[in-house]
């Protein structure tokens, strides 16, 4: 099966999102890797959920995984997990906007309606969320979720396994650090120290390191 046979780690909400925009790209799903054994779903849209660890599932498909689970905690978990596994392709929705100077690494996902802009750099295994927007000259780190609606003015940087929550503003040149929450609709207009919880308008500090 070719690179473009696609198995996704994770079989819930953010799953099917995932799904969807890679039916809509063309992109053949094979199935989902869920770790419940209570799943709900044994089949979605069609596509088997298997029941087991990732790696059980490698064993008998050539595949390409696909992290397909929302939450940034866990899935810096499954990147550490799942090492040296060669996620070899992206998830783009056909109707998000990619400027040609952009760069997206491997194993990102953008969503339906999200914008990436000139010169923007998006980090393996990020997510740009439904209708989110990606500034020129941004820098989206390893594993950050830019939630949906969101949006991040030129030339900001986020940091490693940082969230931007739902509909977040980040203002030009902000600088974002790791392991960061940015509350959703919060309006972040100064730095971000690393592990901090921003949230209101303008961002204030409610957790610091
Ligand atoms: O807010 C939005 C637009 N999306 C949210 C997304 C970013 O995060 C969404 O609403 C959810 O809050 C969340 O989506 P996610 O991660 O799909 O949540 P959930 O619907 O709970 O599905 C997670 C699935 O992954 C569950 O079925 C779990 O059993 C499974 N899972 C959890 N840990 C795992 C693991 N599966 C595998 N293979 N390995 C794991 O370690």
């Amino acid at each position: 099966m070719g690179e473009s046979y696609m198995i996704l780690i994770g079989g819930g909400g953010h799953a099917k999102v995932m799904l969807d925009a890679a039916l809509c790209a063309g992109i053949e799903i094979q199935g989902f890797v869920d770790d419940d054994p209570d799943a709900p779903l044994t089949r979605l849209r069609g596509c088997p959920v298997y029941v087991g660890a990732f790696d059980d599932v490698t064993n008998y498909t050539q595949c390409c995984p696909m992290l397909a689970v929302g939450g940034v905690s866990l899935r810096a978990k499954l990147i550490e997990q799942l090492g040296d596994v060669d996620f070899a392709q992206s998830i783009v929705h056909p109707s998000a906007m990619i400027a040609s100077s952009a760069t997206v690494a491997l194993g990102v996902f953008v969503g339906p309606g999200a914008v990436v802009n000139a010169e923007a750099k998006i980090c393996s295994h990020a997510i740009v969320n439904t209708g989110a927007i990606v500034e020129h000259d941004c820098r989206v780190g390893i594993n950050v979720h830019v939630g949906p609606r969101a949006v991040l003015g030129g030339g900001v940087h986020v940091g490693d396994h940082s969230l931007i929550g739902i509909g977040a503003v980040v203002l030009p040149g902000v600088k974002i650090g790791s392991g960061v929450v940015v509350g959703a609709g919060a309006v972040v207009v100064k730095d971000v120290g690393d592990g901090e919880v921003v949230v209101g308008v303008p961002a204030r500090v409610v957790v610091g390191v």
